[in-house]
């Protein structure tokens, strides 16, 4: 009985250890850093496709014309590693939020605004503003201008980017607050070891609408606009702690059954 008793106490200490203190880090705006945010858009557009938007105050998404179609990336760099305010590889991740301020909206209908995980790498958002991309800046009609191409016309699920785990939200015409997508699926696998590649943000297929969306981006002329990712994960305990803790319950243990 006072075994069972004992080993009964072990386990909640363990326990109690092992679900130990949730941590949030918060880059952005406010945060902890700026989380090596690099951020910039593109634009299909006929005599825009090769436009680079790395120093916009927007990035953007939607359409606002069956042949102009609008795409983001956002690309937080440092934001995993050992130091300090860095999420630990291998984190269980509880929940992670990518928050990004609307700065306006074209149409007048609902549009669904989807952020997906980048599966290739943008060497360069570059820092044009509505300008001629420069030499390995992203754009339209290349990754990298103008030696590394896109998987198709622009980026191509399935070769760029992975729809798997992606986030979706419903943004109504008007919208001038802050949009929050629930990335935890897709942060947890860049936790897991999948290559952090960044954020694509995209809206559904043109549908006979005006559904042009922008937020700003990382270059906002009022930092309270700058994008936001909360990353809320597990903090494990270190071994040597989780030993000393187990032979302390032990301890516990012997000492009952004496
Ligand atoms: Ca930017
Ligand atoms: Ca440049």
């Amino acid at each position: 009985m006072k075994k069972t008793i004992g080993l009964l106490v072990l386990i909640a200490m363990l326990t109690s250890v092992v679900s130990a203190a949730e941590v949030l880090i918060r880059f952005g705006e406010g945060g902890v850093s700026d989380g090596g945010l690099l951020d910039s858009a593109a634009r299909s557009e006929n005599g825009r496709e090769n436009y680079n938007y790395g120093a916009s105050q927007a990035i953007n998404t939607g359409w606002e014309t069956s042949t102009d179609e609008l795409i983001a990336f956002s690309h937080w760099t440092n934001i995993f590693g050992s130091g300090a305010n860095l999420v630990p590889l291998g984190s269980t991740i509880n929940k992670a939020e990518l928050m990004m301020v609307v700065k306006g909206t074209s149409g007048t209908g609902d549009r669904t605004v989807n952020v997906y995980a980048m599966t290739t790498q943008i060497t360069d958002m570059g820092d044009g503003d509505s300008r001629g991309a420069e030499s390995g800046e992203v754009c339209w009609n290349w990754r990298a201008y103008d030696t590394v191409a896109w998987g198709g016309d622009g980026p191509v699920a399935g070769t760029d980017y992975t729809i798997t785990g992606g986030a979706s939200l419903t943004i109504p015409a008007g919208m001038t607050t802050t949009a929050t997508w629930d990335v935890t699926d897709i942060v947890q696998a860049w936790s897991d070891g999948t290559a952090n590649y960044g954020f694509i943000l995209r809206g559904d297929a043109w549908n006979d609408s005006d559904t042009r969306t922008d937020f700003w981006s990382y270059e906002a002329e009022d930092s309270g606009n700058v994008p936001v990712l909360k990353i809320y994960y597990e903090q494990i305990p270190e071994p040597a702690t989780m030993s000393l803790l187990a032979l302390g319950g032990l301890g516990v243990l012997i000492r009952r059954k004496r």
